[in-house]
């Protein structure tokens, strides 16, 4: 792999925490970003028993702060980013647009737009500057397929999509690169936090289904970071071989 620096968000489980351990190497150094910091600690030691040197930066991406420590915390080692992997975001709920709580949608609006627009731009010009990197954003399927109870989730998951293949169109004359990864069902904590902690509700989400996990997605990201230099991986979508598209829906009830 042509990159050494790499820098991932959400890397305190599930997706994050996978691309973290698979990316660790002699050579490599890993700037975690999470907001437990616990959690990022464990990654980081099996990051470390693998090679890589890890910073752990204990932060809510969404904080004001964040981009300056990250910032800090490069000049004081003396590295550029070579690889951004904007994974960290969330679902919160799954009610219909005319139920859901607004304040929800404010958190997976700063946190899955926001935050990444703010990071990819605080981290692009030393990419252009150096001619070499490469974003990864990790969007999801709901980011092209509706389903109910998807309404804000998706639409940011569709923001993401177009983001990425704007930046494509900006970044076109440099060597820098830009994927977009699109997961569908995969067993992390992600319905843990979409249902707030209700268990039931989560596990009940992948009963009888073999879903997508951790080390799927990060199979999905080196294979884009290997990728020969002269290729751009654009997207890549997956989902477990038991799901698929609803089509779409008629309601016979006359208004
Ligand atoms: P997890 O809940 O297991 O991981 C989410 C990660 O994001 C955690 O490390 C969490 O860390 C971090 N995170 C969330 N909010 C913030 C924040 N404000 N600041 C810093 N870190 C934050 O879920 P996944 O691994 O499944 O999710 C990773 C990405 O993949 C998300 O963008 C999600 O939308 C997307 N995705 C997930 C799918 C699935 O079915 N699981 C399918 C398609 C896409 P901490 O809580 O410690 O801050
Ligand atoms: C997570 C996948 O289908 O639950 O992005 O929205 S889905």
């Amino acid at each position: 792999m042509i990159y050494s620096t790499f820098c991932i968000t959400g890397a305190s489980s599930g997706f994050g925490a996978a691309i973290a351990r698979a990316l660790s190497a002699p050579g490599r150094t890993l700037i975690l970003v999470a907001r437990r910091m616990e959690r990022l600690t464990d990654v980081a030691a099996v990051c470390q028993s693998r090679g890589a040197t890890v910073h752990c930066l204990c932060h809510d991406v969404r904080d004001e702060h964040f981009i300056t420590q990250l910032q800090a915390t490069l000049v004081a080692h003396a590295l550029t980013v070579d690889v951004l992997i904007n994974n960290a975001g969330l679902a919160l709920g799954l009610e219909p647009a005319q139920r859901a709580d607004c304040d929800d949608w404010d958190t997976m609006i700063s946190t899955n737009i926001t935050a990444v627009c703010h990071l990819t731009r605080a981290i692009l010009p030393s990419m252009v500057e150096q001619n070499r990197g490469h974003v990864v954003f990790i969007s999801s399927v709901a980011g092209s397929w509706p389903y109910a109870g998807g309404n804000v989730y998706g639409a940011t998951k569709a923001f993401i999509d177009q983001f990425g293949r704007n930046l494509r169109s900006d970044l076109l004359g440099t060597a820098v690169r830009v994927t977009v990864i699109a997961p569908g069902m995969a067993e992390t904590e992600f319905s843990t936090v979409r249902f707030k902690g209700d268990k039931g509700k989560a596990d009940a989400v992948y009963a009888g289904v073999s879903p997508l996990d951790g080390d799927a997605i990060a199979s999905a990201v080196c294979y884009a970071l290997d990728a020969p230099a002269a290729v751009n991986v654009n997207h890549i979508e997956l989902m477990p071989v038991q799901q698929a598209w609803g089509g779409l829906s008629v309601s016979r009830r006359q208004s």
